[in-house]
């Protein structure tokens, strides 16, 4: 296995009208979750990914499940929950350029996961486990299972990627930055945005909001710059590393996810951190392209036509 990531996905439901949900008599239905888009990125990239999860016993459940197996990730350790439901997830267009996300996953299937159904031997056989800041905001228990999947990554050699994904709909200010600040220090690579950075450690410039993840413990950080690109900081290396021009984004939901799966698809390449990095950038471009979180993220081939004939913008 090349990469393990653990998270909730739901069924995502998306008014086809513009205007209050409550007129709306059509929606699109989609999968979305920060981690299964990840896995799905890497797979599409031809690479070995596993996923992770509890879902209810019911149709949206069933659904998930086969489209992620479907886009080939290993789903041997999906558990499924008799009594919890699978989480909903509602964006409502208010105008073109206004959505506004209703979750309803407030004792979903997925924040019932349980540290102890977690399997040692499985995330020892990844060279990367994949977490986000997502999971531990959905119970204490996710909590726990985040820590106790971190664990089992570290005394395995299994090098740890978090990614903040701050939700502020999910977990207070002060609960969120508590343990934000706490992950991040346990992961080998962090990949904070420039706002969840500041967040964390206060309004400043990427290249002291690096230094303090630097600081806090993690030997890698990618800072996202939204179209800009990245900024990364390691042992080896501190450099900005140019975004790719999109002309016309349709959604930019999930493009963060895209950037994590294209750096870790490097990475599993070896590429060296900056190409891994750029690789990275293009990804999370490509994801704005297309409607929905998964849509636009490319194969091997399209990602190579995309990074060949794109224009890089300067940071
Ligand atoms: O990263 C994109 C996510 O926002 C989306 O897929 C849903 O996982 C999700 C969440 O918790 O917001």
């Amino acid at each position: 296995m090349d990469v393990v990531t653990l998270g909730e996905t739901m069924v995502l439901f998306t008014t086809k009208t513009t205007g209050l949900m409550r007129y709306s008599g059509d929606f699109s239905t989609k999968i979305a979750g920060a981690e299964s888009n990840v896995a799905i990125g890497l797979t599409r990239l031809g690479h070995q990914a596993g996923w992770i999860s509890r879902l209810g016993d019911d149709e949206f459940g069933e659904r998930i499940l086969s489209f992620i197996r479907g886009e080939g990730i290993d789903v041997s350790q999906v558990m499924f929950d008799d009594v919890a439901s699978t989480g909903l997830y509602f964006k409502e267009k208010l105008s073109p350029d206004e959505v506004k996300v209703k979750y309803y996953r407030n004792d979903s299937a997925a924040s019932q996961m349980l540290a102890h159904d977690l399997d040692e031997t499985y995330i020892a056989s990844a060279k990367f486990l994949h977490v986000t800041g997502i999971t531990p905001a959905l119970s204490k228990d996710c909590y726990e299972t985040v820590l106790t999947a971190i664990d089992y990554a570290k005394r395995n050699g299994v090098t740890v990627v978090f990614d903040p994904n701050l939700r502020r709909k999910l977990w207070t200010e002060s609960q969120a930055r508590k343990v934000l600040r706490e992950l991040s220090a346990m992961a080998d690579i962090v990949l904070p945005g420039i706002d969840e950075a500041e967040f964390v450690f206060g309004r400043s410039d990427p290249e002291t909001l690096a230094q303090a993840f630097y600081d806090n413990g993690a030997s890698t950080v990618i800072m996202k710059l939204g179209k800009k690109g990245a900024y990364v900081l390691s042992d080896k290396t501190s450099s900005f590393v140019e975004g790719f021009s999109v002309e016309h984004i349709v959604d930019p939901v999930g493009a963060g996810d895209g950037f994590a799966a294209g750096c870790l698809s490097g990475l599993v390449d070896g590429l060296d951190l900056i190409e891994a990095v750029r690789r990275g950038n293009a990804v999370g471009a490509m994801v704005t392209m297309a409607d929905g979180d998964v849509e636009g993220l490319p194969d091997k081939k399209r990602l190579t036509h995309f990074m060949n004939n794109t224009h890089q913008d300067d940071v």
